[in-house]
């Protein structure tokens, strides 16, 4: 009875039972990692990182000794919206609630460096975040919230230097000095030029921004972290886990050389270096990269020789993921987001964000937010989870997971660093085409039921409930924002706003001086968000990008399927009627940089037989008509993510009528509510298809669109 059974007598009974070999079973992950249905011991040999302890580097079990036993994670919900005063009172009341850190949504107006009365930005003000256009407004964003005492996060990238200065000097005036203020600043341009999309100047200047702000909070602001570096944004555009650390890891390593590129010392800056990464569905994975993260960090900074045990310390923030999760049968997503807490505390997070269930219709409502909050509460409080540190430690799988991640993640970080490291593999453009094409080979996998997401492709509801969101007089915000632009403007000394924008233009341009000490001059004196931002555009231009698309990995995943030959048939037969094959652009109107959904559509549309044609960002209305009508497109599908539909969309439309489009058809896709269909249907929108949209199913009803053209011509 005693004999010791061995791996082959296991392999043997698993066989009895599947009837099949074991190996049958293996689950060949999205990264490249084949999972098997079994591990134990002999699996933790090639596993070179076993046996170090918290609190020491390479801090694979967590940065600090006790962990959560001895402080647990901070409870940092990512919010904003509206006007400050609103926004305001919502983390004030979510302070009262339990939240332990401030973290501000901005607008994307904001983000891309302009002021609420710009004309560019009508759609966007007050939508996808709080709209911010000085130092007036950032006090009143923190009015009550004393910020000796509250650490906050500000995502913020593009204008990263007016916002910062603004928060600095509203500080000030609230009576914290710079050096007690504690918190982050996002401050990762990287990712934005990889798949974010709110950058405003060329990548060389905004490495320069990023740089001169390491120097000036490593010199003045010792409790806050320089910068969020983010893999978030990565694995929402589509990375697989393996992308996200390695390109995230690779950034960061570009940031440590840019700042020692200015003559700083890399133990006077890295201990405030901070991460984000984002946490999926994958549940023991996404805890082992964390670990892998942590590991590999340790790696990566000891090249640079610090003294400092803390330069080598990973610390991170969390956040659950957006596109996991669903429109259709919404409450799901609170299931969804709290396995994925429960993983990204298992992994050793410093801080997190658990997203709410209405994420896929709007932004959250008071009732959403309240169980997001709470799932972390509950985390903290009920489940005993605080009490271990790092209790995934010395699980076989868990630990050959943390060893794998981390060699395929290195492997990667080392291609990119043949490519002359991260700057230029972002220029060549290396690291977005491998994300768009995972998304892509991910969107087919999910279209085809390969991959299954209930209430979506299995368990589906026929019908579903209405559910309350929160939508945004964006007018009414609007309005307000620019009588408080005309306020300030009013009451500010010119000539000293002048002065302190020609200096901080100089500074840009003669490359001497610290940007974003002289753009703290410029927001006390009352400059705004955009008058500051186009002091330095002054300069450094704008950055604009060629939108590119993949080809050939949503059509190669359909090759053997009768639907896309099916499909390519009525197409064929539409482009004989029309002596052309029917083209459709996709466009993105507004500030609203999310374009993994236009990409995917662009390339699958392609692969289908369309002829496509990618809008780049950031179009206004009349700006997309005109490519629309130039290109003679027979549909203008937009995709829109930041909630600007209701006021872009119709424009569109009505540009594309005066202008002699009137037959165009235009259909919409994205994050649009059920209760606006009818509103777009209303103003000439032919089509919308909400999130969780099966991309053959759309070019089916696009089809349908064109051949009743035809039969009405
Ligand atoms: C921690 N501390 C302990 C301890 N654990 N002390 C004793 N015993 C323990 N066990 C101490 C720390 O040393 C620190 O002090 C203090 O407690 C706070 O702990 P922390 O772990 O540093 O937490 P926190 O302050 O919350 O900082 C976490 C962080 C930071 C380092 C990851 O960068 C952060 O808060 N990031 C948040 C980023 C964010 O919210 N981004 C939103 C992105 S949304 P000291 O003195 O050492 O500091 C987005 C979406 C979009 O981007 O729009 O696209
Ligand atoms: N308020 C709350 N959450 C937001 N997110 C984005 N904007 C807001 C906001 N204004 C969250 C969503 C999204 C991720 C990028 O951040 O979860 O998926």
């Amino acid at each position: 009875m005693s004999d010791k059974k061995t791996l082959s007598d296991w392999a043997a009974l698993a066989e009895r039972e599947v009837k099949s070999p074991p190996e049958a079973l293996t689950w060949q992950t999205p990264e490249g990692i084949a999972v098997k249905p079994l591990y134990t011991e002999a699996d933790l040999d090639g596993a070179g990182h076993l046996g170090s302890l918290p609190g020491f580097a390479p801090f694979t079990r967590g940065p600090r000794a006790t962990m959560y036993a001895g402080r647990p994670w901070t409870i940092r919900q990512y919010a904003g919206f509206s006007t400050a005063e609103a926004s305001n009172a919502f983390y004030r009341k979510a302070l009262a609630s339990g939240q332990q850190g401030v973290s501000v949504a901005f607008d994307l107006a904001t983000h891309r460096g302009y002021d609420s009365d710009h004309p560019r930005v009508v759609g966007d003000v007050g939508k996808a975040g709080v709209a911010i256009d000085s130092v007036e407004d950032m006090k009143i964003l923190f009015d009550g919230i004393p910020l000796e005492k509250i650490s906050v996060s500000m995502t913020m990238n593009g204008a990263v230097i007016p916002i910062l200065a603004a928060f600095i000097v509203a500080g000030e005036e609230q009576g914290v000095p710079r050096a007690a203020l504690s918190g982050t600043i996002q401050n990762d341009i990287l990712k934005e030029f990889m798949v974010r999309n709110t950058y405003i100047y060329p990548p060389e200047p905004s490495m320069r921004i990023v740089a001169d702000i390491i120097d000036y909070t490593a010199r003045e602001m010792p409790k806050f972290n320089s910068i969020s570096i983010s893999g978030y944004h990565m694995q929402e555009a589509g990375a697989t886990l393996v992308q996200e650390l390695a390109f995230t890891l690779a950034d960061g390593r570009e940031y440590v050389r840019a700042a020692l590129a200015k003559g700083l010392n890399v133990d006077d800056f890295a201990g405030r270096l901070s991460f984000f990464f984002a946490i999926g569905m994958n549940f023991f994975m996404e805890a082992a990269k964390l670990r892998a993260a942590r590991l590999l960090w340790a790696r990566t900074m000891e090249a640079f020789s610090p003294k400092k045990q803390s330069s080598l310390m990973l610390r991170t923030h969390c956040q659950t993921s957006g596109v996991s999760l669903q429109e259709q049968d919404p409450y799901n997503n609170i299931i969804r987001t709290a396995f994925e807490a429960m993983s990204a505390v298992l992994g050793g997070t410093q801080s997190l964000h658990t997203n709410s269930f209405d994420e896929a219709i709007a932004l959250p409502t008071e009732f959403s937010s309240r169980i997001a909050r709470n799932t972390q509460l509950i985390l903290q409080h009920e489940t005993g989870v605080t009490r271990v540190v790092d209790p995934l430690a010395g699980s076989y799988y868990v630990e050959s997971l943390t060893a794998e991640l981390a060699d395929k993640a290195w492997a990667l970080m080392e291609e990119v660093e043949a490519l002359g490291g991260m700057t230029k593999a972002v220029a060549d453009g290396l690291p977005k085409r491998l994300i768009e094409e995972a998304a892509t080979r991910r969107q087919a996998a999910v279209d085809k039921g390969e991959e299954v997401v209930v209430g979506v492709n299995r368990y589906r509801l026929e019908t579903e409930d209405d559910h309350d969101i929160l939508d945004i007089d964006n007018a009414a915000v609007r309005t307000a924002q620019i009588k408080r632009i005309e306020e300030t403007k009013r009451r500010r000394d010119t000539a000293e706003v002048t002065a302190a924008l020609n200096a901080l233009t100089e500074v840009a341009r003669s490359g001497k001086g610290n940007i974003l000490e002289a753009a703290v001059a410029a927001a006390r004196a009352r400059a705004t968000v955009g008058e500051i931002s186009d002091a330095m555009r002054a300069v450094f231009g704008d950055h604009s990008a060629v939108p590119e698309v993949v080809t050939d990995i949503y059509g190669d995943a359909y090759r053997d399927e009768p639907e896309l030959a099916t499909l390519s048939a009525r197409l064929s037969a539409v482009s004989r009627s029309i002596g052309r094959k029917p083209k459709i652009m996709v466009a993105k109107l507004g500030q609203d940089g999310h374009d993994r959904g236009a990409k995917i559509i662009a390339s699958a549309f392609g692969d289908i037989g369309f002829d496509v044609l990618a809008g780049p960002l950031f179009q206004t209305p009349e700006e997309a008509a005109d490519m629309a009508l130039a290109a003679n497109v027979h549909v203008v599908g937009v995709s829109s993510l930041a909630a600007g539909h209701k006021t872009l969309l119709p424009q569109l439309v009505e540009t594309l009528k005066a202008r002699g489009g009137g037959e165009v058809i235009v259909v919409c896709g994205g994050v649009v509510p059920r209760q606006d269909y009818q509103f777009l249907m209303d103003h000439g929108v032919a089509a919308v298809f909400g999130p969780g949209t099966n991309v053959m199913e759309a070019g089916r009803a696009v089809l349908d669109l064109l051949e009743g053209r035809l039969r009405n011509a």
